[in-house]
């Protein structure tokens, strides 16, 4: 039953909104009084011709997912098909899964509790048994009732810090059904909770470039796609893959990082892929192909940067007015610091890429305008910090940092950067509320697994030291942690510590098996919501309108936790008394006054909400012209950059002073825990890349048809190159087994030289499935790679996760026939 108070119901969705909603648009004139006529046309004009075009061609019901905005068709309250919206530059074939998500058979139908819990409780509830438990149905009230007794006696008993509620995750968009969000409304407002800092996606970078550009970067706008189409000569593509990581956004995709990648590959810019994977975006750009050995980047641009010094091609003069430190890093260059000289030969014996070569590139960067766009793999790695600041430092030397189409950019690859920004207004989503004063201090994100075996151990992060609490309960809300963690094998150990662990999920994923209470919730298409479309352009606003009912007995994230307030007794505080539509409606209404200011003229929520279409706001031109950094070159006194000196630093003295061996005050070349040199890599000789997929999110839409366009031997794919397979005596299709100290997993081999010899490629995101959930460490029979990966922070400094990197052996499978069930439901369920 779903809260009253909250949401309303499911409504029976037919055409006739549509119809009130072109009738409504009709008197769009008459909006906003405030404005002279012909300018209010004029903004008008400018806000809404999509809007009412889009009228006409509508089909379904508009919605949208990280995947792209979307029409979704239904009948009998079924989603049964899918129209992507016309205004997508490229539509993405994610899209077309959406009925799948709503109708998939391992949902999570009810209130569900693990048998030893439910009958021992917290201090008896035979944690070793998770993952491998029964399920018992409960009530939603008795569901309920059971979490906020935990809470309760927590907060009493051990304070805040004993329940860890960073719920890292990806969720789904919207920006009030936002579940990590309202989880932390809720405890905000019950006594507090454990969070984390930093994401999985760039932990070091975003720590080290606050120090060396004086902003996490990682997530800036970038010089904007119509600049670096005309004037960016050369493209570097660093350790990336944009053709595939651009489908999905954060927000929702205006896709338009897409538009700027055709339109380069139109105009027959010169693009360099460096990447160990001849991947699908160098192959359909047609990029020249450099591979190094994985994880040795770092020594791959210090041998470039050898090259520009010892060849005076290197801007000497932007160094001086724009950098502090380059004095240090030269010392380093030329072994001055410490005898080793690091020229383009010293660089080759470790990236295994030819010296001539090196030397060639760095000619190549520093003869025309040059955009280096790099990638986050290459920082996903044990001393991660490096690459990026050597990259920085590189684009120093080449001197065209701030101008048109020259430099470097870390997002292009990301959720659209560098697509240029609109002008209007921005969604603010529901707040997460105050933190209470005595709420713990924050563990560094990656760091869960260790914080949760290793109550009490107190580690380095940035010049800090953290103490990690001991946490008793853990609630997940929109993430997945059994696959977003290295090491898996060591988190089902460390998961055993907690008493209590409680998931909100549409679905039976692993992270909701090795649960003790399992919350069924909505997908986005059961219940109404908005979003922006184009994280760095703010393009879109999007309505995304419930599709259909509830399905079984899940609820939305807001009525979970407004369910939980009411047992609390904070439902007041929680709700504000809004119910769905009108925290949108509140929302919508913030976003128009931001929207008016700029002079974007609006119609009101309800209008907007029944027509049934979104906004597209302008695009100023000089926005479409828009250089990074150009600002700071004109004048670095006026416009200095974030950090202690208001320049580039190459040599930091903060993080010099912190006094960390494995994060120096200069970047440099630090060899990795484990790599093709190292000594793991006698007995695992293969290096491996955990590619982000080409046809998922992470782990989102696994369990859905897309699966069989990619999966080998219904597994995860590894590519192997011939050389690797034939040593082995695999062939295409054949299951192989991938393994290390830490675990093996089940995997279907695709043969590709399209891999370097001596690398493997296995997406991230396969739900975990052991093969016996009773054996450590037993056989992943669905291929998770983090199975592999290993568990210790990049450095000192951003104890970033290392979930690119693990050396590994592989042999073709010969055991018994084993089913995978990764996307089963559990016995009971
Ligand atoms: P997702 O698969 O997006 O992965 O890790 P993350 O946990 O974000 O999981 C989101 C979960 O939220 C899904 O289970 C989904 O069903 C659930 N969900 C979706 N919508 C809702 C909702 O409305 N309510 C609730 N309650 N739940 C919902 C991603 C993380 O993995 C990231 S960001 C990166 S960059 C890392 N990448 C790698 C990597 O490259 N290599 C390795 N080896 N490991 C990685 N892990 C990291």
């Amino acid at each position: 039953m779903k809260n009253k108070t909250m949401t309303n119901e499911a409504i029976p969705l037919s055409r006739r909104r549509f119809l009130t909603g072109a009738a409504a648009l009709m008197s769009v004139p008459l909006l906003c009084g405030l404005w002279p006529k012909s300018a209010l046309a004029q903004a008008i004009s400018q806000a809404l011709p999509q809007f009412v075009a889009l009228r006409q061609a509508q089909q379904g019901i508009l919605t949208g997912a990280h995947w792209g905005a979307f029409e979704a068709l239904v009948q009998d309250d079924r989603m049964v098909d899918v129209k992507p919206i016309q205004d997508d530059p490229a539509p993405n074939e994610l899209i077309t899964m959406a009925p799948h998500q709503v109708h998939a058979p391992n949902r999570v139908k009810y209130p569900m509790v693990r048998k030893s819990w439910l009958e021992g409780g917290p201090l008896n509830c035979k944690p070793e048994l998770r993952g491998r438990d029964e399920w018992v149905r409960v009530s939603w009230d008795k569901a309920l009732t059971l979490v906020s007794e935990q809470i309760t006696r927590l907060q009493k008993e051990h304070g805040p810090q004993a329940i860890y509620a960073g719920s890292y995750g990806w969720k789904s968009v919207g920006m009030l059904h936002n579940s990590r969000t309202l989880l932390h409304r809720l405890l905000n407002l019950t006594g507090g909770f454990g969070d984390y800092s930093g994401d999985y996606s760039t932990g070091a970078a975003q720590v080290i470039m606050a120090h060396v550009v004086g902003s996490m970067e990682v997530y800036e706008q970038q010089t904007a796609w119509p600049n670096v189409i005309e004037n960016s000569k050369l493209v570097v593509l660093w350790g990336c893959n944009p053709l595939i990581t651009l489908k999905n956004s954060w927000n929702m995709p205006d896709h338009e990082g897409l538009a700027g990648f055709e339109a380069l590959k139109k105009k027959g810019t010169r693009i360099i892929s460096i990447d160990p994977i001849y991947n699908e975006s160098a192959r359909d750009l047609k990029a020249h192909w450099i591979a190094p050995r994985p994880y040795t980047d770092s020594a791959m641009i210090i041998g470039i940067a050898h090259t520009l010094l010892a060849e005076k091609l290197h801007d000497a003069d932007f160094l001086k007015s724009y950098t502090v430190g380059f004095d240090k890093f030269e010392a380093y260059l030329t072994g001055k610091e410490d005898g080793v000289v690091k020229d383009a030969d010293w660089a080759a014996a470790i990236c295994g890429i030819d010296a001539n070569t090196l030397r060639e590139l760095a000619r190549e960067m520093a003869k025309q305008r040059t955009m280096i766009m790099a990638g986050w793999g290459i920082q996903r790695q044990h001393r991660g910090e490096q690459p990026h600041w050597l990259l920085v430092t590189l684009a120093a030397m080449l001197g065209q940092i701030g101008l048109p189409g020259g430099g470097f950019g870390f997002s292009y690859h990301y959720s659209s950067g560098g697509s240029p920004t609109a002008r209007g207004g921005i969604l603010a989503g529901i707040s997460a509320g105050k933190a209470p004063k005595n709420a713990p201090a924050s563990i560094p994100v990656a760091r869960i697994a260790d914080c949760l075996a290793n109550p009490g151990k107190t580690i380095n992060f940035n010049g800090a030291r953290v103490t990690y609490p001991d946490v008793k309960m853990v609630y997940v809300a929109g993430g997945n942690t059994f696959h977003q963690h290295q090491d898996t094998n060591n988190l089902v150990k460390a998961w055993q510590r907690p008493q209590t662990i409680v998931v909100n999920e549409p679905y039976w994923t692993a992270t909701a098996k090795h649960a003790d209470i399992v919350l069924p919730a909505t997908t986005s298409y059961e219940r109404n919501d908005m979003e922006m479309g184009g994280d760095y352009s703010q393009l879109y606003v999007f309505p995304m309108h419930q599709c259909v009912p509830p399905q079984h007995e899940s609820r939305n994230d807001f009525d979970i936790f407004a369910g939980l307030a009411e047992k609390l007794g904070v439902l007041e505080a929680y709700s504000n008394g809004k119910n769905e539509m009108q925290w949108l409606k509140g929302m919508y209404d913030d976003m128009k006054a931001q929207a008016r200011d700029a002079r974007v003229a609006l119609p009101p929520f309800d209008m907007f909400w029944a027509s049934n279409n979104y906004i597209r706001f302008p695009i100023p031109e000089q926005n479409k012209q828009w250089v990074r950094f150009a600002d700071f070159r004109e004048n670095p006194l006026l416009n200095p950059l974030g950090t202690p000196s208001g320049k580039i630093e190459i040599y930091s003295d903060t993080v010099e002073k912190m006094g960390y061996d494995d994060c120096r005050g200069i970047p440099g070349w630090m060899p990795p825990h484990e790599w093709y040199q190292g000594p793991q890599a006698q007995k695992y000789p293969l290096s491996l890349n955990t590619a982000h997929p080409v046809n998922r999110l992470h782990s989102q839409l696994d369990n859905t048809p897309l699966r069989k366009k990619y999966a080998v031997a219904d597994r995860e794919a590894i590519w192997i190159n011939p050389d690797d397979a034939s040593l082995r005596g695999i062939a295409d299709g054949d299951l192989v087994r991938a393994f290390n100290d830490r675990g093996q997993i089940l995997v279907g081999a695709k043969v590709t030289p399209d891999v370097r010899p001596g690398v493997v490629r296995i997406s991230e995101g396969a739900w975990f499935d052991p093969a016996n959930p009773a054996e450590p460490g037993s056989l992943c029979k669905n291929g998770n790679v983090n199975c592999l990966t290993f568990d210790i922070g990049s450095s000192s400094l951003a104890q970033g996760n290392c979930g690119h990197m693990a050396q590994l052996e592989i042999e073709k499978y010969q055991g018994p026939a084993l089913e995978n069930t990764a996307h089963a439901v559990p016995v009971g369920a």
